[in-house]
């Protein structure tokens, strides 16, 4: 029996044959000189090396039992992709390229459903750009895109970089793996192959760059599209409840009696992403209270939200997060810590997590008046955020801070239409300056809402004031 490196093997010398694969001088898109050219365009007029190339894909691929539909990068794979779709039986959906300047016409062609996980199959990974602009308008649209296929690694930085992307690169052949092939076969000599090596090392991108470009910016990205980008599984779940339920309204439910609790939840469910507590105020608590609150979440698909603020050394940390009455980590997803005592805080809460999906958001600033916090404090936190990318959801603070980490939330209380401030320090914007100015995914409104006669209307009013704010700000 022919084993799978043998077919590869004999598929890569008939790439070398046709001139899909080139080594010698040649000038790259942007004016570089290169001494491998790779154009899988060709393939086209070649339909059995390109049925070859499908059943590859799909042997090296294994079981498709996770993926509802398959999309091509434009243009280059998407013959590629209908090859696959044909023999695998995945439907596939196209993706225009040219559609932006059209205006109306829809970038994604094809029957797919919010939710579906895609597969993306591409030809040749240099930066992994190209995956990454597909991957958008695929997610901008509610599909999930954590897997792309490839015929050709170039090894130059695109694995790393969809990695750090939330995106899994499987390559069916590398440069070298390439290389080595076309060596033993005699299609080319040493020198090419430590020529090309050489490049490789010299041409690496930066891994950092794609993440610096502008439309990776987290204010100008959808929270869907943050989503994929998200470290934290409850960064990435809450992402996920304000792009369907379109709504970054958290509320602060600072009421100090169980059934005052309960009632809230049920009348604001439906507009809220967060319920934030601060379970310690309630003079009535009871461990009886829990059960029915996480149930209402689960119904109106929201996200229950202890407010601790943990300060403590680890250890007591550790204690306070899952002992005593409060039992936090049995049912908050997220809690407040402070950075002031440094990583202990943060390892406490890491450790006693076990296997449950929690989150941590770092004060780094505050909205109340005459705040100790300063610009070192801040950097700091962000800092020492950015050493627990696993356990960190995101941060809490006033200003548009950590605008290249698209995965992480910030969360913006100190919001209200009606009052500047109260008689205790604390500062309000309103609801669009939030999201507009300062920076905010979440924001949060408590007494804006609790002591509103009709908690329901306003906080549907605060839902769509700041989803609309939102949107304003992805069209900037
Ligand atoms: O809208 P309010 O003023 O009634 O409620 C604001 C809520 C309260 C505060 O404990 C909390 O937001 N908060 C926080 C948080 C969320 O940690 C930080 C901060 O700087 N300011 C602030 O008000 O539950």
């Amino acid at each position: 029996m022919v084993s799978f490196d043998d077919k590869l093997k004999a598929f890569s010398i008939e790439l070398f044959k046709i001139n899909a694969v080139k080594f010698g001088e040649f000038k790259t898109k942007v004016g570089l000189m290169t001494p491998v050219y790779c154009d899988l365009r060709i393939i086209v007029s070649y339909p059995k090396l390109m049925e070859r190339l499908a059943d590859l894909l799909i042997e090296y691929f294994g079981t498709f039992k996770d993926i509802d539909i398959i999309c091509g990068v434009p243009y280059t794979a998407l013959p590629i992709a209908t090859a696959v779709s044909i023999k695998s039986s995945i439907p596939m959906v196209m993706r225009r390229k040219e559609a932006k300047d059209y205006g109306t016409k829809k970038l994604i062609e094809g029957v797919y459903n919010e939710g579906d996980k895609c597969l993306i199959i591409e030809d040749v990974v240099t930066s992994g750009s190209s995956i990454l602009e597909t991957v958008k308008d695929l997610t901008d649209l509610g599909i999930k895109c954590n897997e792309t296929i490839v015929l050709l690694n170039r090894e130059q930085g695109g694995a790393k970089i969809l990695e750090n992307n939330g995106i899994v690169m499987h390559a069916l052949l590398t440069l070298t793996k390439l290389m080595e092939f076309l060596r033993e076969d005699k299609c080319i000599n040493d020198k090419t192959v430590e020529q090309v090596r050489d490049y490789i090392a010299s041409t690496q991108v930066d891994p950092s760059i794609l993440l610096k470009t502008p439309s990776e910016d987290r204010l100008t990205l959808s929270f869907l599209t943050r989503t994929n980008l998200a470290k934290n599984p409850v960064a990435a779940e809450l992402f996920q409840i304000m792009a369907t339920k379109q709504t970054n309204l958290c509320v602060a439910a600072d009421l100090t009696i169980s059934t005052d609790i309960l009632n809230l939840a049920e009348q604001v469910g439906p507009y809220i992403c967060v319920f934030k507590t601060h379970i310690d105020i309630i003079e009535d608590f009871h461990p009886n209270l829990l059960k029915p609150l996480q149930e209402i979440a689960e119904r109106h698909n929201f996200i229950l939200f202890e407010d601790r603020k943990f300060a403590d050394i680890g250890k007591t940390v550790e204690l306070q997060y899952s002992k005593g009455i409060y039992q936090v980590s049995s049912w908050a997803k997220l809690v407040t810590a402070h950075s002031i005592t440094g990583k202990g805080v943060l390892d406490a809460i890491k450790e006693s997590v076990g296997l449950e999906k929690r989150g941590v958001f770092l004060l780094a600033e505050t909205s109340a008046a005459g705040s100790l916090i300063n610009e070192n404090y801040t950097e700091a936190t962000l800092t020492l955020a950015e050493q627990y990318p696993e356990l960190i959801a995101g941060i809490v603070c006033q200003s548009p801070l950590f605008l290249q980490t698209p995965g992480l939330i910030q969360l913006t209380p100190g919001v209200q239409l009606e009052a500047k401030s109260d008689n205790l320090g604390q500062q309000y914007n309103s609801p669009e300056s939030v999201i507009l100015e300062k920076g905010a995914d979440v924001a949060v409104v408590g007494r804006g809402i609790t002591k509103s006669a009709k908690p329901e209307i306003a906080a549907e009013k605060y839902k769509n004031l700041l989803w609309a704010a939102y949107s304003k700000r992805l069209q900037k």
